[in-house]
């Protein structure tokens, strides 16, 4: 890991570090292990969005480290913290996209990022080589579509859009239809984030799922729900609805550098049980990190002693 990786993290991690984790060494201090640590520990992995469930499971696991290794010190729980940290965080797997065209799905509410983030996905996997073409199948808003051919044209990558208001589906079929025709290695296709309810949007993504399946049997390959970190729970009770009205693959976490709520990252492994594969750790194109579990616990944890 390169120090301009770690430093990346450090400075879009700095909001959650100063408002909860950082704190951690401050309370441990010099004091004695006792109930009122389990407590300020519990409090704070919760205050940083951790989730009820890794913030228990990691407490108790620290609780049998105290046990087994004779821990007195409170201080002494440092390196503790780090280790059962890094242990649930996993590192995404490789993005291979062996088919050929390779589908992706984008979807997450609306302001999520799915938009911004697709784009700055399609630049990079084009500079990795790759040949790419995008679907503007957010037909609900005429700005979506005009939002995507303003970043197809700067990245020199075709957009597939149709009418503002017309049938998304009609749009993902065009969409895989032209790159198996023009023989392209990834297709990536925005959706909405937003009807007029919540049923409406998840049945019309299931329709978009299909549609796609049949321009293209076997794909989707990938669907990657983008998630606002700001949002901390709201996006995962989110999270929640799209997993279960479509096969999601993985989370790209945008907006991790506003966001006071890094610790979402051990909620969304724990109680979604998806890969991150992104965050968005600034605006810009570059600032989008493939998930790094060591860099993620650095920038948390980056004034412990
Ligand atoms: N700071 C920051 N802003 C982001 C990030 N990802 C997206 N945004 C901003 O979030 C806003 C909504 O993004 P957009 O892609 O239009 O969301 P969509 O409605 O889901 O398509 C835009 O102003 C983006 O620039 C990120 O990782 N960090
Ligand atoms: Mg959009």
């Amino acid at each position: 890991m390169t120090d301009n990786v770690i430093n990346k993290w450090k400075s879009g991690l700095a909001r959650t570090r100063k408002t909860t984790f950082g704190r951690i060494s401050n309370f441990l201090g010099t004091s004695q292990i006792d109930a009122d640590t389990w407590d300020d520990l519990e409090a704070l992995f919760i205050q940083a969005d951790m989730g009820l469930e890794a913030t228990e499971e990691i407490i108790d696991a620290l609780k049998g480290r105290v046990q087994e290794e004779g821990f007195t010190q409170a201080s002494e729980l440092v390196e503790a913290i780090r280790a059962e940290m890094l242990a649930r965080l996993d590192s995404p797997p490789e993005l291979t996209f062996t088919e050929q065209p390779s589908v992706v799905l984008i979807v997450g509410v609306n302001g999520s990022g799915k938009t911004t983030n697709m784009a700055k996905l399609g630049g990079r996997f084009q500079d990795q080589g790759k040949t790419v073409i995008f679907g503007a199948a957010d037909t609900f808003r005429a700005a979506a579509i005009d939002q995507l051919q303003i970043w197809g044209d700067r990245l020199n990558i075709s957009v597939i859009a149709g009418q503002p208001e017309g049938d998304p589906g009609a749009v993902a079929y065009d969409t895989v239809q032209a790159a198996i025709a023009r023989k392209m290695d990834i297709v990536m296709i925005d959706t909405a984030g937003r009807l007029h309810t919540r049923f409406n949007l998840m049945e019309e993504l299931k329709k978009v799922h299909r549609v796609v399946g049949k321009a293209l049997p076997g794909s989707p390959h990938a669907v990657w729900l983008v998630m606002d970190a700001t949002t901390g729970q709201n996006a995962m009770h989110q999270a929640k609805a799209f997993k279960e009205a479509i096969n999601v693959t993985g989370v790209i976490l945008a907006k991790l550098d506003s966001s006071a709520r890094g610790g979402m990252v051990f909620a969304i492994q724990r109680e979604l049980g998806l890969p991150i594969l992104y965050a968005g750790l600034g605006e810009k194109a570059e600032d989008l990190e493939p998930f790094n579990p060591e860099a993620f616990i650095e920038g948390i944890l980056a004034d412990f002693t």
